[in-house]
């Protein structure tokens, strides 16, 4: 394994519960995911709603409400590593990945992949959540990392995390029935009054606690905003539900090896609900928190 952190940055990702690594993918490598985005966006302009299909018979490729075939706004695309070897070459062979192996390895799983971009002028919001609330498992050892496929500013809707979250406690993402995959009004009153951006060059990641609060506004600017995300998980960390973005590679040992063990910590959350729609957006959309 190649170590790309020292310990101070080892330290500072369990302080923060986030960091930054520029350079977490080859120029070629960014070159293949816009390519490939860049044709699903112009197939997108033909369909009307979402469409495709993913291994759950879910749709594929996502579309915003304000999608039209002269302003085509695909925001998500579930399991991009399915059908584009540029996608699966990248979820395998990372820099950011490397770190992952430090951080929560030597051992590493891939759990799950999609692509989120919000078209310049789309509606495109994600409302403030961890993501460990979608999806738990036996540890809370997990990874999001978010690759920039775009050059990621402050007006082009940028992640925004509130650091040392990941320390507290797990928020419900239920409210009234209803599986909303956000926070409540209350707790980001409460607890998402200092957030941090974070920006940078194309090529570029950003690791991510599954149980950082998180979120990200509309893009304002007159470029895209496109990210290539990737979830990971200690290899002894066993999901408790079926994975709501599967694919044909959940489970592949990515860094180091199978060991068939199984760790477990201690916490208490309610069980998300299994999305039967394209992606969290429609679940989101049931809640008009920010
Ligand atoms: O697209 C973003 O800005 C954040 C993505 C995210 O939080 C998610 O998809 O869970």
């Amino acid at each position: 394994m190649t170590d790309v952190l020292d310990q101070s940055q080892i330290d500072a990702y369990w302080k923060q519960g986030y960091m930054f690594v520029e350079n977490a993918i080859t120029p070629e490598q960014l070159q293949g995911l816009r390519r490939d985005y860049e044709t699903w966006l112009d197939e997108s302009r033909s369909h009307g709603e979402p469409y495709g299909r993913t291994l759950d018979n879910r749709p594929r490729f996502d579309l915003e409400v304000d999608h039209s075939p002269e302003r085509p706004a695909l925001r998500r695309v579930a399991s991009p590593v399915e059908i584009s070897d540029a996608y699966l070459d990248v979820m395998r062979n990372n820099r950011a990945l490397d770190a992952v192996a430090q951080l929560i390895g030597p051992n590493v799983e891939f759990n799950n992949a999609k692509i989120n971009s919000k078209q310049p002028g789309s509606a495109t919001e994600v409302k403030w959540h961890q993501d460990f609330l979608f999806q738990p498992h036996s540890n809370d050892d997990l990874i999001t990392v978010l690759f920039f496929v775009d050059e990621v500013t402050l007006e082009n809707g940028p992640l925004e995390v509130v650091a040392g979250t990941h320390k507290g406690p797990l928020y419900d993402h239920w409210h009234d029935g209803v599986f909303t995959g956000a926070i409540s009004s209350e707790v980001i009153a409460e607890q998402c009054g200092e957030t941090t951006s974070v920006t940078g060059p194309a090529g570029s990641a950003c690791l991510m606690n599954t149980r950082l609060l998180h979120g990200s506004a509309a893009n304002l600017s007159d470029r895209s905003r496109t990210l290539f995300i990737g979830e990971y998980r200690a290899e002894d960390s066993k999901p408790l539900q079926v994975n709501h973005i599967p694919s044909l590679y959940m489970g592949e040992v990515v860094r180091g090896e199978r060991t068939n063990r199984v760790r477990c910590s201690s916490y208490e959350m309610e069980f998300p609900e299994i999305p039967t729609g394209a992606s969290f957006f429609g679940q989101q959309a049931t809640v008009s928190t920010p």
